[in-house]
């Protein structure tokens, strides 16, 4: 497939092309320094301001018993292990990210579309135990949507196999939806051809971009280095937002169009 458009704003042809094909790419130093620095801040702010905290609440969750953590029934780990925060888009320093212009000149560039605001969070994936995310396509949590959309991962950490990186499969976002199981909702192995599964190290501050159809999962951490991450995903369709935090972004029909500065 070739756009070949003189008009894309951020990306290049070849990066263009490899998204169409891999469903997955990953760009170097997509954040400056100050935002790095910023990001870090804004989230150390917001954990601070709850520190006092001991159990899930306005969409900070912790790290639970279990290999996945996806049973909110399950025991906490351990004290203050957080292993999310749902909304990340109402922490200032995050939101300037998510709706830069390279932002959404990027994803303007790979929906060939207006882009719409979908949701958002930060994944801690905490030293000695953050939890493994199993194969999944984030498509099937959003079932109610036509599968359009594009998830924007950033590395706030070095984020490596020891760490628990995200593994993908490249073309996989081809496949069409693929059954999900579980409280977890994730793909059985057997369903994967694993041999084709590669690891995604991000340095920090880089990109990584994926179709919501394309199939990825990330290890237990077990290293002493916490693998921390900022995630966005945005809609090439009108779709209501996914996130109640900034619900005061939206139109009455709870649809937030972000427009390139
Ligand atoms: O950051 C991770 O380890 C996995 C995130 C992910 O795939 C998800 O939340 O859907």
């Amino acid at each position: 497939m070739c756009k070949d458009d003189p008009t894309m704003k951020y990306l290049t042809q070849d990066q263009y092309d490899r998204f169409q094909e891999e469903g997955i790419l990953v760009i170097n130093d997509f954040l400056t320094p100050s935002e790095l620095s910023g990001a870090i801040e804004g989230i150390e702010r917001e954990c601070l301001a709850r520190k006092e905290m001991t159990t899930d609440a306005e969409g900070f969750q912790y790290e639970r018993q279990g290999e996945a953590s996806g049973d909110p029934e399950a025991k906490i780990k351990a004290g203050g292990m957080l292993r999310k925060i749902t909304g990340a888009m109402r922490i200032p320093e995050l939101k300037e990210i998510f709706t830069s212009a390279k932002m959404v000149h990027c994803i303007e560039d790979l929906m060939d579309s207006d882009v719409y605001y979908h949701s958002s969070k930060v994944m801690f994936k905490p030293a000695f135990g953050g939890a493994a995310k199993p194969w999944h396509q984030d498509a099937a949590y959003w079932r109610q949507f036509e599968p359009r959309q594009i998830t924007t991962w950033i590395a706030l950490d070095d984020s490596t196999e020891e760490n628990g990186c995200i593994w993908a499969i490249p073309g996989s976002h081809k496949l069409g939806l693929i059954p999900h199981v579980g409280r977890e909702l994730q793909i059985e192995e057997s369903r994967i051809d694993l041999k084709r599964a590669v690891p995604i190290p991000v340095k920090p501050g880089g990109l990584l971009l994926f179709h919501s159809l394309a199939l990825h999962m990330s290890k237990k951490n077990l290293s002493d280095k916490r693998r921390c991450a900022i995630i966005c995903d945005y809609d090439s369709l009108p779709n209501p937002m996914l996130d109640s935090y900034v619900a005061d972004f939206a139109d009455k029909n709870g649809v937030w169009k972000l427009s390139a500065a």
